[in-house]
């Protein structure tokens, strides 16, 4: 594995998923792997599960991890090509990630997207450049449209739970304060929607369509009440309008989930990526049922990220 970006980059998702379940079951028992061998990670956004589990990742694996916040510990990058260097930036992205992939055998990069320029965002400019610059595997951390290692450790996360043969996953759209990528919904349908043993839905409000490339043919319900009928998992999260981009078309609280939209489902568990805005998108009650598996999901951040590792460094 050269790349990871995607659930296509995944190769065979039956195989990788069994990989992560012997890799939980057994953490430490691959140290072989990653003996004399170093992770790099950069983040040009915040971040707190990523970055700990990504650390934590390496460590199980016998591999050493470091971390830079580009921009904030570095110098401030160029993108631009061919850009004349005589304003506020001091180093080109060209240069920074050729001698980064010096320092490590597998980078990992976040970057979000501007969610002002949706071309650029969707072609991955700043993400492919990176990829284009460094000489080592790079493993996206979450780029300008997706999120692949949260959407792997959700798929991790329900296999594990299932507590039938086929399993109704819902996706449902939730209100928020702030315009937020559509990163983590692509990429959860990118992968969810290709599971055989999963029927797929997702539901939000008009004009809240994601990319087609991401939802594939997905089954779409605008009311989220009838979408929630029968679940057995409940995935929640706030994007804005890939349609109007950026924007925030919607802030409805009839569509947090709550307790009532709970009990619309087969005993459904609840899902979400975190960090989350408690009593926005999602009520305190559901966050802290026993139906709630946002921790265990947080904690198999670790081995989706071991799993990928493990693929790139074996
Ligand atoms: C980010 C997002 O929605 O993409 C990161 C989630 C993992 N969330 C926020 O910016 C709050
Ligand atoms: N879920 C997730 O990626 O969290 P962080 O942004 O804290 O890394």
């Amino acid at each position: 594995m050269k790349k990871f970006t995607s659930f296509a980059d995944a190769g065979n998702y039956r195989a990788l998923l069994q990989q992560a379940l012997e890799i939980k079951a057994n953490p430490f028992g691959y140290q072989h792997i990653g003996r004399n061998k170093t992770v790099g990670l950069i983040f040009f956004n915040p971040s707190l599960r990523t970055r700990l589990s990504s650390v934590k990742a390496a460590y199980n694996l016998g591999a050493q991890a470091w971390v830079l916040n580009a921009g904030a510990d570095s110098w401030t990058l160029e993108m631009a090509d061919g850009a004349v260097m005589n304003g506020g930036t001091q180093e080109h992205i060209k240069d920074a990630i050729a001698v980064m992939s010096q320092y490590c055998d597998v980078l990992g990069v976040r970057t979000f997207p501007t969610l002002t320029n949706r071309e650029e965002d969707y072609n991955e400019v700043v993400f492919n450049k990176i990829v284009q610059y460094a000489t080592v595997p790079v493993i996206s951390l979450e780029s300008a449209t997706l999120h692949p290692l949260q959407s792997f450790a959700d798929l991790i996360t329900v296999a594990e739970t299932k507590l039938k043969e086929r399993v109704k996953v819902v996706l449902s759209w939730a209100p928020h304060v702030r315009a937020l990528p559509q990163c983590v919904p692509n990429s959860f349908a990118d992968w969810f929607s290709e599971i055989d043993w999963v029927d797929f839905v997702i539901t939000h409000p008009e004009g809240y369509e994601l990319a087609e490339q991401f939802t594939k043919g997905a089954r779409i319900e605008y009311d989220q009440k009838k979408a929630l009928e029968g679940a057995d998992y409940v995935y929640a999260k706030n994007w804005s309008s890939y349609r109007d981009y950026g924007k925030i078309l919607s802030q409805d609280p009839a569509w947090m989930i709550d307790e009532a939209h709970m009990a619309l489902t087969d005993n459904g568990k609840f899902m979400h990526c975190l960090p989350v805005r408690r009593n926005v998108v999602v009520s305190d009650a559901v966050l802290d049922s026993p139906n709630s598996l946002i921790i265990q999901e947080a904690g198999n951040r670790t081995f989706s990220m071991q799993t990928v590792l493990h693929e790139m460094l074996k």
